[in-house]
């Protein structure tokens, strides 16, 4: 009672005299704390990763690191928290590879459409020497990147009529992430996309000022987009992965072996987070059936037409986004098909 009392006299600050009486104190170097944020609400996958990690951390390193969470964009949305990154303000985020796009170009390669054809091949891309060799390219924008989460196959919801074909985009008002790839490919779909941060997206949907949206069924559910969209499609074209964000002034400042906790933490949360991903996301488009959106299939015929459409995005994105990455990655996915 005596060190509480004194840790709240001293609102938690600097050292009192009675912290350092308690022996259990004393021998203790300095804590070290990591704002985590992410854009996400308290109920999806990502959240529940996320405390994995700090779970994690915090025991392995005996609380010398304490992890603070954010969600909803507490902190500030996808762009401004990597900012954050970069000046000191906070030490993790986990943003979509789309928004890195901004930062680093060569993530962009994540965001040609229909790129991976189902989640095993996302993992041995990711999880292999493509995947990792782009990690490594963070450094340059003062990041350090710990693995690839897992956003998902992204689908389209929208509040004006059911999106079977091609055609059913037209004139669509879209919100997208804010990513120059995904703005052409959904022009090239017949769409009328609009960039705009994750954290301002429900709002403009409940306004009317965008007709819809695309993310995976997990964030359609969990966020309850079901309340201001009437219409899915499993259109399924991205698989948005997330990258593990740490600011690299901050790590650079922990001990090798805080180092090691923390970059195996991360990747162990990684893990256990793609599979609750999983393990949840067959419910999730049932529930939004049972919540009273009106689903409409995407034959294989409809979607082989909106992959001739977006071919020529693609072709003409390929310089900006590294030929060399381009086809690393596509020969790395045919190669995890064989
Ligand atoms: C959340 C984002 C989000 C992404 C988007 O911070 O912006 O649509 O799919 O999940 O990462």
């Amino acid at each position: 009672a005596v060190l509480a009392i004194g840790l709240v006299a001293c609102g938690g600050g600097s050292q009192s005299s009675t912290t350092e009486t308690d022996p259990s104190l004393d021998a203790k170097v300095e804590t070290k704390t990591m704002r985590a944020g992410i854009g996400l609400n308290d109920q999806h996958p990502q959240y529940k990763g996320l405390l994995k990690f700090k779970e994690i951390v915090e025991e392995k390193t005996e609380g010398a690191i304490k992890v603070e969470t954010y969600h909803s964009g507490q902190l500030g949305d996808d762009r401004t928290m990597i900012e954050g990154l970069q000046l000191g303000s906070q030490e993790i985020t986990i943003p979509s590879t789309a928004v890195i796009a901004n930062f680093v170009p060569e993530f962009a390669v994540f965001d040609i459409p229909f790129l991976f054809p189902n989640e095993e091949v996302a993992d041995a891309v990711l999880g292999g020497e493509v995947g990792e060799g782009l990690l490594d390219k963070l450094a340059a924008q003062n990041l350090v990147g710990l693995g690839y989460w897992e956003n998902g196959f992204r689908d389209l919801t929208n509040s004006v009529r059911p999106v079977a074909t091609a055609e059913d985009f037209r004139g669509l008002k879209i919100r997208t992430m804010e990513n120059q790839l995904h703005l052409e490919a959904f022009r090239a779909l017949g769409a009328n996309p609009t960039p705009m941060a994750f954290t301002e997206l429900f709002a403009a949907m409940q306004q009317k000022t965008v007709d819809g949206q695309e993310n995976p069924y997990s964030t359609i559910y969990l966020q309850k987009y079901f309340e201001v969209q009437e219409y899915v499609s499993n259109t399924h074209h991205i698989y948005s992965p997330w990258t593990f964000l740490v600011s690299k002034p901050f790590f650079d400042g922990l001990t090798p072996e805080q180092q090691e906790i923390v970059t195996e933490a991360a990747y162990a949360a990684g893990a256990y987070q793609r599979e609750m991903n999983r393990e949840a996301g067959a419910e999730y488009l049932a529930n939004l059936q049972e919540e009273g959106m009106i689903f409409t299939e995407i034959t294989p015929e409809a979607r082989q037409e909106m992959v001739d459409l977006v071919q020529p995005v693609i072709e003409k994105f390929t310089d900006q986004i590294g030929r060399e990455t381009v086809e690393a990655v596509f020969d790395a996915v045919a190669e995890a098909q064989k």
